[in-house]
């Protein structure tokens, strides 16, 4: 793990200027602080019943997976630990009235599995490095989860190809403004739209 981490402390040294690391990034930091303070006061346990017909069983779970994947591009392991303990309890709450024999045994394990990460992001408000890399594999989780049950509403697969000494890993978010959660403010906007999922 240690030697992980200075890989891609490396890997971002030497490839800072390559993804405009400093572009905008006053600009870019503001916003991101607005969004998260935003984002603090909004309801975050409305109910998600009332609009059934419309609405994902999962729409809590991806509105507090992205309080995370924000309160890590904003260099916040604090408030990406409450993202994720708000994620987990949100995925513990889930419906499962409806799902086929198929979707809940698929349920189970993506469930499982992202309990398993969220515990993990949680417990390291004193380690963002781990968190981010928890993120990485929880984030295929919510691909797998988009892809087999829907959003809700778009979702885009942004992808950085230079997370984890340049091996890549993506993330998910409702816009495709690239607010990168694995950089930081070190590269903020380094990362391309993938992929639009609904
Ligand atoms: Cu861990």
């Amino acid at each position: 793990m240690k030697l992980l981490f200075i890989g891609v402390a490396v890997a971002s040294a030497i490839s800072f200027s390559a993804c405009n690391s400093n572009a905008d990034k006053t600009t870019d930091h503001s916003a991101m602080q607005h969004n998260l303070d935003t984002m603090k006061d909004m309801p975050m346990h409305s109910s998600t019943t009332s609009n059934a017909a419309t609405t994902s069983k999962f729409s809590e779970v991806f509105s507090h997976y992205q309080h995370l994947t924000f309160a890590l591009a904003n260099d916040d392991s604090k408030e990406a630990a409450n993202g994720a303990k708000a994620m987990g309890e949100a995925i513990a709450k889930v419906d499962k009235s409806g799902f086929t024999a198929d979707q809940q045994k698929g349920y189970a394990d993506l469930e499982a599995d992202m309990k398993e990460h969220t515990e993990h992001i949680t417990a390291n408000a004193n380690n963002i490095a781990h968190q981010r890399e928890h993120l990485e594999t929880l984030s295929k989780d919510v691909y797998d989860l988009t892809k087999s049950f829907g959003a809700g509403k778009p979702l885009y697969k942004i992808y950085c190809p230079m997370y984890n000494d340049n091996k890549g890993a993506y993330w998910l978010a409702e816009s495709k403004e690239v607010k990168n959660p694995y950089f930081g403010n070190k590269m903020l906007t380094c990362g391309e739209v993938q992929e639009e999922l609904k």
